[in-house]
C-alpha cells in the first residue's frame, strides 16, 4: 500500500480528499491517502503545498517525490531538503481560469471601461476603443499560462507577442526570446502581461529601463509575482504617465499590508492572489498519473527545473 501525505492548508483536505481518492482509483493505485503523518518514514509521496505544514523533509526516508499543488515553485526549488524529484502542478483548470482573468483585465483597459463604469459627472464620452488589431499585447512568459493566455488574446485578434526563454512558438503570435528579445518584445506594447515565474533572472524584469519601451499610456498586468516588477519603477512610471493603470494580483508582501500604497492609488487595481486557482478535480488526476509514473519508473511529469528555478 503507497502511503500518501497531503500536506497542504487544512481547509484543503475535505475539497480534495474525494477527487484524489477516485483519481489514484483510476488509474488503479491502492493508496492510504491522508493529512496527517505520525510517522514520516512510511511516506512514498507528499502532495505539497508551501503554506501546508511540511517544510523540513529529511525525515521522510522513504519519499520517492514532492508533489506540487502550486504551479509556481520558487519557494521550494531552493528546499535542499528536497532531495527526490520535485513536481510543480499544471492543471487544466488552473490554466483555464487564468485565461478567463487576464482575458478580463484586457478588455477592461482595451475598452476603456472604466471610464463608463467610473463616470461621475455623467459625461456622454462618445469614445469608442481601437480594435484589437490595433493593441499590442506582450505577455512576457509564454509557458503553460502565459502560452494559452497568448493564443487566446491572438484569437481575439489582439496583435499579440510572447516572450520566453527558448523562442515560443504559438500559432498567430510573434515570439521574442533571450534577454535580447526582450526590449523588442516590449518595443511600443499597449498591454503588457507578466506570466513569468520568480527566479534570479526574472526578478525587476519590469523597471525603468523595460517600462520606457513600452508605448506612452500603457497597461501593466501581473498575475505572475511581485518581484517581477521594481516597484519604484512603476510608482515612477505612473506618475509621468507612461503607464495609464497597472492591475495588480501579486504583491512582494502577501498579504498585501493594509497600509500599503497601492490599495488607494487611483491607477493601481489590487487584486488578492486570486488570478488562477489549482482546482482540485482537475489537478487530482495530474497527481494520481505521476504517482503513477513514478510507480512504474517511467518520467514524471512536470518537474521542476532546480537549476533553472521553475
Ligand atoms: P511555466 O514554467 O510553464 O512557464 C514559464 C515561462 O517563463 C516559460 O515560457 C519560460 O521560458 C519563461 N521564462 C522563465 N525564465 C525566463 C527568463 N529568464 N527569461 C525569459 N523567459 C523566461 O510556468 P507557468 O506558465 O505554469 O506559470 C507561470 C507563473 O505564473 C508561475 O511561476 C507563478 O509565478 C504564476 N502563477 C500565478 C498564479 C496566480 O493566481 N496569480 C497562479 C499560478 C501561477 P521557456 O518556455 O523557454 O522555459
Ligand atoms: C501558484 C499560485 O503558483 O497560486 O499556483 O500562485
Amino acid at each position: 500500500m503507497i502511503r500518501i501525505l497531503f500536506s497542504a492548508p487544512a481547509p484543503l483536505w475535505p475539497e480534495y480528499e474525494p477527487h484524489l481518492a477516485r483519481a489514484l482509483q483510476d488509474k488503479g493505485i491502492a493508496a492510504d491517502l491522508s493529512p496527517v503523518c505520525d510517522t514520516p518514514s512510511t511516506v512514498d509521496y507528499i502532495v505539497y503545498a508551501p503554506n501546508g505544514p511540511a517544510i523540513s523533509f529529511p525525515e521522510f526516508t522513504r519519499l520517492k517525490a514532492v508533489l506540487g499543488l502550486w504551479a509556481g515553485a520558487e519557494t521550494t526549488v531552493g528546499n535542499t531538503t528536497i532531495t527526490v524529484p520535485l513536481t510543480r502542478m499544471v492543471d487544466p483548470g488552473l490554466t483555464e481560469g487564468m485565461v478567463e482573468w487576464v482575458t478580463g483585465h484586457v478588455l477592461r483597459h482595451h475598452l476603456g471601461m472604466d471610464a463608463h463604469i467610473l463616470n461621475p459627472d455623467h459625461a456622454w464620452h462618445q469614445v469608442s476603443a481601437p480594435l484589437a488589431r490595433q493593441r499590442i499585447v506582450t505577455v512576457l512568459g509564454a509557458g503553460e499560462l502565459g502560452g494559452a493566455v497568448a493564443k487566446s488574446l491572438a484569437a481575439l485578434n489582439f496583435n499579440t507577442r510572447a516572450w520566453g526563454r527558448r523562442d515560443p512558438d504559438i500559432a498567430g503570435v510573434s515570439g521574442f526570446s533571450g534577454r535580447s528579445g526582450l526590449a523588442p518584445a516590449l518595443d511600443g506594447a499597449h498591454i503588457v502581461v507578466l506570466l513569468l515565474p520568480l527566479t534570479a533572472a526574472t526578478e525587476n524584469v519590469i523597471n525603468a529601463e523595460t517600462l520606457a519601451c513600452l508605448a506612452p499610456g500603457a497597461f501593466l498586468i501581473n498575475p505572475g509575482r511581485g518581484p517581477l516588477i521594481d516597484d519604484t519603477a512603476l510608482l515612477a512610471a505612473l506618475a509621468s504617465g507612461q503607464l495609464a493603470h497597472a492591475t495588480l494580483d501579486v504583491f512582494r508582501t502577501e498579504p498585501l499590508p493594509a497600509d500599503d500604497p497601492f490599495w488607494d492609488h487611483p491607477a493601481i487595481t489590487v487584486t488578492p492572489h486570486i488570478a488562477a486557482d489549482t482546482r482540485a478535480a482537475t489537478a487530482a488526476p495530474v497527481i494520481a498519473e505521476n504517482i503513477r509514473r513514478s510507480e512504474a519508473g517511467e518520467p514524471l511529469l512536470h518537474l521542476v527545473d532546480r537549476k533553472a528555478g521553475y
